[in-house]
């Protein structure tokens, strides 16, 4: 695979985190490292072991595979194979891959001199997976909590979740995720917009500058949040969605049990309507 004019010179010595200058390399445009290594491997040994779990079940339908974990009554215990236990083992297989992908990352970009943005943002993903497989799984006392491996069998999972709460549109939290997830797209389109707005002025004409970009929004709406904020915002909105999503459901469970409706009593109590 032939190299990119520039990337020769960003082919830099150190920044590594275990492992010194061992797995410091590339394999043709990829970085490899110690956290590439154990990326591949838990990869590899987590993708065999949901294909040897594939061969065990009913079907090779790609849509109808499914991993399930242990059934609710083996609790917080290690499962048979067949029983679950294959999927603990794959869980921790992709636990162990997202984190060495995560630090891969933050191997790439202290060699670069980059800052931690990217794994920081990653870690985000990661915490939603984690809190979904193993922190609400922990508090509920069950690995059988967690959700299946399958293409429709994880969407049964996220219904059949969703209505064991009544309505999770009721949720305080699944609220403020999906306001932010919408505010995500939102302020993407407008920067979206934006950029090749002036990216594409008037045929025959210069492509403008940031300069015409703020005067934009301040002509619109009085306000510009300015190059570098937009991104600030873009990444927070993206964030804080992810976080809030986590809170949503590590919430369903472990700290309210009903029907999200009935949360809501609290308003009509209010000692004010006495
Ligand atoms: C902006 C700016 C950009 C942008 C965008 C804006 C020049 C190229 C989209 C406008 C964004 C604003 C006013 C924030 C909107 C707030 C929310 C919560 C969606 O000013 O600077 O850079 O891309």
């Amino acid at each position: 695979m032939s190299m990119l004019s520039f990337e020769r010179k960003y082919r830099v010595r150190g920044g590594t985190l275990v492992g010194g200058d061992l797995f410091d390399f590339w394999v043709g445009p990829f970085f490899v490292g110690f956290f590439g290594v154990t990326a591949v491997f838990f990869a590899a040994l987590g993708t065999l072991l949901i294909l040897y779990g594939a061969s065990l079940g009913p079907t090779w339908n790609p849509w109808r595979i499914s991993i399930a974990p242990p059934d609710l009554s083996y609790g917080l215990a290690l499962a048979p194979l067949a029983e679950g236990g294959l999927w603990q083992i794959i869980t921790v297989c992709a636990i162990g891959a997202f984190v060495s992908w995560a630090l891969r990352e933050v191997e790439i970009a202290r060699k670069l001199g980059m800052g931690l943005h990217v794994p920081f943002a990653f870690s985000f993903a990661i915490l939603a997976y984690v809190t979904l497989e193993v922190f609400r799984p922990l508090l509920l006392g069950a690995w059988g909590h967690g959700f299946p491996y399958g293409i429709f069998s994880h969407l049964d999972w996220v219904s059949n979740t969703g209505y064991q709460y009544l309505h999770f549109h009721y949720n305080p939290a699944h609220m403020i995720a999906v306001s932010l997830f919408f505010t995500t797209t939102f302020a993407l389109a407008l920067h979206g917009s934006l950029i090749l707005s002036a990216a594409n002025p008037v045929p025959g004409t210069a492509v403008l500058t940031p300069e015409h970009e703020n005067a934009y929004f301040r002509d619109f709406i009085g306000y510009s949040i300015g190059t570098l904020g937009i991104h600030r915002l873009g990444l927070f909105l993206a964030l804080s969605a992810v976080f809030f999503s986590a809170v949503c459901i590590i919430i369903s469970g472990p700290l309210w049990t009903r029907g999200w409706p009935e949360y809501w009593t609290w308003w009509l109590d209010l000692p004010i309507w006495r």
